[in-house]
């Protein structure tokens, strides 16, 4: 029999970091995801950081969310906050060209403190349920989203529409980039029939 990992044993952990303007829905979208709850009171955010273990795909591991404010006026206080994260759900409002604008600063400060292209983020145009409001064509956000190379996924924290999609779907890629740059830096087994059997062996990675 295989041996499982210990209960006690503290699961693989995903740090995502929620980016955005001020009033796009970060918080709205992270406490869906947490509490099954849709906030409709607008109080804007300090930082305020959650933790969850989920089921992913078969294994136990935990997300850390950390809910940044849009309204963070200090560049070198994000710089910290980006600095902690493995992936960013980048919000913007459908119903808001100005906050879709933004994403580009959000993205290329993202890139500079993180210096990976390839850094697991999801673009995510929130509040589709508001599409007579729609300021932002889908064509639009998706055509951005392809020329980062990234997913573009519309969500919304009122209806819970896609709302543990966009946090699974992050987690995935952040899982795939831990695996790679396991990979990279030799981790890697000669045989390749034996990697698929270790994956059951997988061990907590404590960097
Ligand atoms: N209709 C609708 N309203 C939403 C949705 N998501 C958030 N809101 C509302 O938009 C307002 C702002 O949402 P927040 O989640 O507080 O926005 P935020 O991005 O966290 O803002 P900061 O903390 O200031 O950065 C609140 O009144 C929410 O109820 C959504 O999907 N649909
Ligand atoms: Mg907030």
């Amino acid at each position: 029999m295989m041996s499982k990992p210990k209960a006690q044993q503290p699961a693989t952990i995903h740090k995502v970091i929620m980016v955005g303007s001020g009033g796009v829905g970060k918080s709205a979208l992270t406490l869906q995801f947490m509490y099954d709850e849709f906030v409709e009171d607008y109080e804007p955010t300090k930082a305020d950081s959650y933790r969850k273990k989920v089921l992913l795909d078969g294994d136990d591991v935990q997300i850390d969310i950390l809910d940044t404010a849009g309204q963070e006026d200090y560049a070198a206080i994000r710089d910290n906050y980006f600095r902690s994260g493995e992936g960013f759900l980048c919000v913007f409002s459908i119903s808001e060209q100005e906050s879709f604008q933004a994403t580009a600063e959000f993205r290329e400060q993202i890139l500079r403190v993180k210096n990976d292209e390839n850094i697991p983020f999801m673009l995510v145009g929130n509040k589709m349920d508001l599409e007579d409001k729609r300021q932002v064509a889908v064509e639009e956000a998706q055509s951005r989203a392809q020329q980062w190379n990234v997913p573009y996924v519309e969500t919304s924290a009122k209806t819970r529409a896609n709302v543990d999609k966009v946090f699974y779907d992050l987690m995935r890629l952040i899982q795939r980039s831990k695996e790679a740059s396991q990979n990279a830096s030799g981790v890697k087994k000669p045989n390749s029939g034996k990697d698929k059997k270790d994956k059951k062996h997988r061990k907590c990675i404590i960097l």
